[in-house]
């Protein structure tokens, strides 16, 4: 058993938040079929959203390509797959929350807490959602205030995802620490964009997106590598894991849990098949707890 802020996760391989986090039953088939320790849900907000047109995800040679737009049914049309996944899930549900001020992101938590989510995750981190997302989480005053304001109405952890197109991830990353939070996630999806050049138009309905997969992990790599020594709380890494090796990377850079997103869409079992790769490697290794590998890149000097 992995203990995350207060957590009790049977391996530390998390469901990151997106489409298969859409509904309670797609929730509970990543924890029973794939093995995950916990599952995060599709971000939800305070108002009904189609989201963006199609085509709204593309697969590249590197990764994934997003603009889904957020598309959610809003709080109150949630809550059902909520508890859904509550009362189905032998995991921790982790509730994945945006909105566009404190005030937003605190009637959201509010309106979930009925379900009995066992955290939530403030999306602050979106790359093309206007007013929302990342126009939260560039704003180190504001992921604070989102933060603190998600704290006074929750008594469950509180995770803050954080963005990497910004200059320093550090300062946005202390902000929400400052505001109260219990960990951070750190990557959202990068900022991109692909074009077709038989017809010249961008392949996203959005035109723009955000990239996922294999191709952002040295960036996540990165990030979670400067987060781990700026913060006392812990860090979740993301972005391109898609094996044990990546796993353990992220763990070295400072991870003291991992999230896959890109890669389930591949193989939904990869959790255990990851859970069970670290396992292997702190036994091989002599590591008597994976407690002795977060950060461990840190003491290599
Ligand atoms: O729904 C989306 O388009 C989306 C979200 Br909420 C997010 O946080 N990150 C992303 O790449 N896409």
């Amino acid at each position: 058993m992995y203990t995350l802020t207060g957590l009790k996760l049977k391996n530390p391989t998390i469901l990151a938040a997106g489409v298969l986090g859409t509904t309670g039953a797609s929730l509970c088939r990543v924890a029973r079929e794939g093995g995950a320790g916990a599952v995060v849900t599709k971000s939800i907000g305070p108002a009904p959203k189609t989201g963006h047109s199609n085509p709204s995800m593309v697969r590249l040679d590197c990764g994934f390509l997003n603009a889904m737009g957020l598309p959610n049914p809003s709080y109150p049309g949630f809550l059902q797959e909520l508890e859904f996944a509550k009362n189905n899930s032998s995991v921790p549900v982790i509730a994945s929350i945006f909105g566009g001020n404190p005030a937003e992101f605190a009637e959201v938590a509010e309106g979930l807490l009925s379900a009995n989510p066992d955290a939530f995750e403030l999306n602050v981190s979106c790359p093309h959602a206007e007013g929302y997302g990342a126009a939260v989480g560039s704003n180190p005053c504001l992921v604070e205030a989102v933060t603190a304001a998600v704290k006074d109405v929750v008594n469950v952890p509180v995770w803050v995802k954080l963005t990497p197109n910004v200059a320093d991830i550090r300062s946005i990353g202390t902000a929400a620490e400052s505001g109260g939070a219990d960990a951070v996630v750190a990557i959202n999806t990068l900022k991109g964009m692909a074009i077709d050049i038989e017809s010249g138009y961008p392949v996203l309905g959005n035109r723009s997106g955000g990239l996922s997969g294999k191709a952002v992990k040295p960036v996540a790599v990165k990030c979670v590598y400067d987060l781990y020594t700026a913060l006392e709380i812990p860090v979740i890494g993301v972005g391109g894991i898609s094996s044990w090796e990546d796993a353990v990377e992220m763990i070295m850079a400072g991870a003291a849990a991992v999230q896959v997103g890109s890669a389930v869409y591949d193989r939904v079992d990869i959790f255990s098949e990851i859970g069970a790769g670290i396992e292997a490697f702190l036994e091989r290794k002599g590591y008597s707890d994976i407690k002795k590998i977060i950060g461990l890149a840190h003491e290599m000097v």
